[in-house]
């Protein structure tokens, strides 16, 4: 890469052409144009024009819509936070309508940050909706994320995307009278690759459970994603994690029955929030009301603290598989992709050495895994409670010959087609 002093004239002069000469103003005048195209970063040649506000625009009806590439940037002026009809363009704030293109199939981390020329004191803010008493006001606007002064670089937002082609967002500027020089905020959006998991033993489809709790101290939020489409799971967030009928943890704790395939586990904190309410097994659902994003596949984390503990553990039947992991940087989320995969029917306990894991087939290490786990001491009931009275299938909480006639039943039945 050129540096803007060895690449400025009249140094980027061609083989033979005379530079020597003071006097060739000819020369000057061509060569300059070209001098600053080269001093220019690739970016700024790239990037689209900024999208200028458009007075009025300080109420969610005025917003001013801008579709953003991953160069995109928009500009206006702010001097204020009014946002009562009667105020001026001059004191009022600035309402946006931010729609990004995004590639649904990948996740996505989109970087929005505000400068000025002239005095600093402009604040910009993502906001959502808020939903009281499980419905969603769309009218209203709640604040989900603003710059800070103290992050690094100071004044800027970042929100999450994926699943989902055009996810948008009001984001509101607002300034004081000294910040009367136009604000630019500048979108750079970048691939994020998350963190594969692999386990030992690998997760086994059915009941798979996810927890922050004893593994960090932060307030966070979970949540689940289709590893193919990257579309969010209906209803697989949790906040806070149900302790009893009357209290909570702030950690979180996420469990659902999965099917073998690929997931995304994305995990944030500060209130963080998608377009998904608090389902009925989250905590946070005993709430009053509760903020979400506007677009399905739009994960904003308000907290600009840029450290504290990720960490998980995830859990299926074979046990507990620790993750450490670290929040990364201010307003951000951390993401995952794990693999959950068949087992060779409900028999399927042991693999080589009789070791306690799934492996696909059937042979005599699952049938020394049963027995052993019948009869140590306490009981292993998830790998042996299958049958019921008359050798049905279900568990009863006692073990027995059911659970024997089931076991049996299943392990030569082979693997289900
Ligand atoms: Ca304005
Ligand atoms: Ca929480
Ligand atoms: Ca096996
Ligand atoms: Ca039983």
């Amino acid at each position: 890469m050129l540096s803007p002093r060895r690449a400025g004239w009249p140094f980027l002069a061609p083989p033979g052409f005379c530079t020597e000469q003071a006097g060739n103003a000819d020369a000057r005048t061509m060569l300059l144009p070209l001098a600053l195209i080269a001093v220019l970063p690739l970016a700024v040649l790239l990037a689209d024009p900024p999208v200028s506000e458009i007075e009025p625009n300080q109420t969610r009806p005025t917003a001013t819509p801008a579709t953003l590439s991953s160069t995109g940037s928009i500009t206006g002026v702010c001097r204020g936070f009014l946002d009562t009809p009667e105020s001026t363009a001059n004191d009022t704030r600035d309402i946006w309508r931010i729609t990004l293109a995004a590639n649904p199939l990948v996740v996505q981390k989109h970087t929005l940050q505000l400068t000025t020329s002239g005095t600093q004191g402009h604040t910009g803010t993502v906001v959502g909706v808020l939903a009281t008493g499980g419905v969603a006001d769309p009218d209203s606007m709640f604040s989900l994320q603003s710059t800070s002064i103290n992050t690094v670089p100071a004044r800027f937002c970042q929100v999450y995307t994926l699943g989902n082609a055009a996810p948008s967002f009001l984001y509101r500027v607002t300034g004081s009278s000294a910040s009367s020089s136009p604000y630019t905020v500048t979108l750079t959006s970048e691939t994020v690759s998350p963190t594969q998991l692999t386990f030992p033993c690998p997760l086994a489809a059915g009941s798979i459970k996810f927890t922050t709790v004893n593994r960090t101290t932060l307030n966070t939020k979970l949540f689940l994603f289709d590893g193919a489409t990257l579309a969010p799971i209906p209803g697989a967030i949790n906040d806070d994690t149900v302790l009893s009928p009357t209290s909570g943890s702030p950690q979180s704790t996420l469990v659902r029955t999965l099917a073998a395939g690929s997931y995304i586990l994305a995990i944030a904190n500060g209130g963080a929030v998608d377009d998904r309410p608090p389902p009925a097994d989250d905590r946070a659902a005993t709430q009053s009301s509760w903020s979400l994003t506007e677009s399905p596949g739009l994960l904003v984390n308000g907290s600009s603290s840029a450290t504290g503990s990720f960490s998980f553990t995830v859990s299926d039947m074979f046990g507990d598989r620790e993750v450490n992991a670290t929040k990364p940087g201010a307003y951000g989320i951390a993401f995952f992709r794990l693999t959950v995969a068949a087992r060779c029917g409900n028999a399927d306990l042991g693999r080589q050495g009789g070791v306690a894991c799934h492996d696909g087939a059937l042979d005599n290490n699952d049938l020394i895994v049963f027995i052993n786990a019948f009869f140590q001491v306490p009981p292993n009931y998830v790998f042996t409670d299958v049958g019921t009275t008359g050798g049905v299938r279900g568990s009863d909480g006692i073990l027995n010959n059911n659970d024997w006639i089931v076991y049996i039943d299943d392990f030569f039945n082979g693997c289900p087609g």
